[in-house]
């Protein structure tokens, strides 16, 4: 899917920064990684744990539902299906909510997707990141240090946690963040899926 522009897209070379609220301070101490929902048996990883699974390379493009496209970025990071190792999954999970930091609430932040779409390289909570302009570094504090979610390229960039803090696993599907405020449950850059409502507009 890389280097194409989905509908009322322009591409910027920069990688923006966009978030509600305050900027998540990492504190390892009380940091947890939560697995829970429909699941066997709720798991709390500690940062260790996660920095201890296997790592994943891949290039993935952003898309911004405020319309800029960043291609070509490859990340480094923990491949969401490596999660899926610690919990057993009750009959029938579907969906899934991928949460983040907001304002003071680690799990403030949430944003729900299909769990068949997230099996592959480009679903990925990352760490570290280049691109033609920059080497390796760390995810800034600002872009969701010390971990954060890049969703493949065939969802809105706002499927993507940062400041990630677990997984929720769903039999429904259910909203998070934005998809209770008018955006769209399925959010596909290249149906341009903005908006639950078709007709709707930025408020
Ligand atoms: N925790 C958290 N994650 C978030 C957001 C947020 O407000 N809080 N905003 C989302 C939105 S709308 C976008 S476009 C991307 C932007 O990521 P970037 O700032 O790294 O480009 O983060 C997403 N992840
Ligand atoms: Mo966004």
């Amino acid at each position: 899917m890389t280097k194409q522009l989905p509908p009322g897209q322009f591409e910027t070379e920069k990688w923006p920064i966009l978030h509600e609220g305050d900027v998540y301070q990492f504190d390892e101490s009380t940091w947890e990684f939560r697995l829970f929902g429909d699941v066997k048996e709720e798991v709390s990883l500690s940062y260790r744990q996660v920095m201890e699974l296997p790592k994943t390379i891949s290039t993935i493009d952003m898309h911004c539902v405020t319309t800029w496209s960043k291609f070509d970025t490859t990340f480094k990071g923990i491949a969401f299906r490596e999660f899926l190792r610690f919990v057993e999954l009750e009959p029938d999970v579907k969906y899934v909510k991928i949460y983040g930091y907001l304002n003071g609430d680690r799990f403030g932040y949430s944003a729900n997707l299909p769990l068949e779409a997230l099996m592959g390289d480009d679903a990925l909570f990352v760490y570290r990141w280049k691109d033609k302009h920059h080497d390796w570094q760390d995810i800034s504090p600002k872009h969701g240090y010390p971990l954060r979610f890049i969703p493949p390229a065939s969802f809105y960039l706002w499927k993507g946690a940062k400041w990630a803090s677990g997984i929720r696993f769903m039999k429904k599907d259910e909203p998070g963040y934005w998809e209770q405020r008018g955006y769209s449950m399925t959010a596909n850059p290249f149906k341009e899926e903005r908006f639950a409502n078709p007709a709707g507009t930025f408020k």
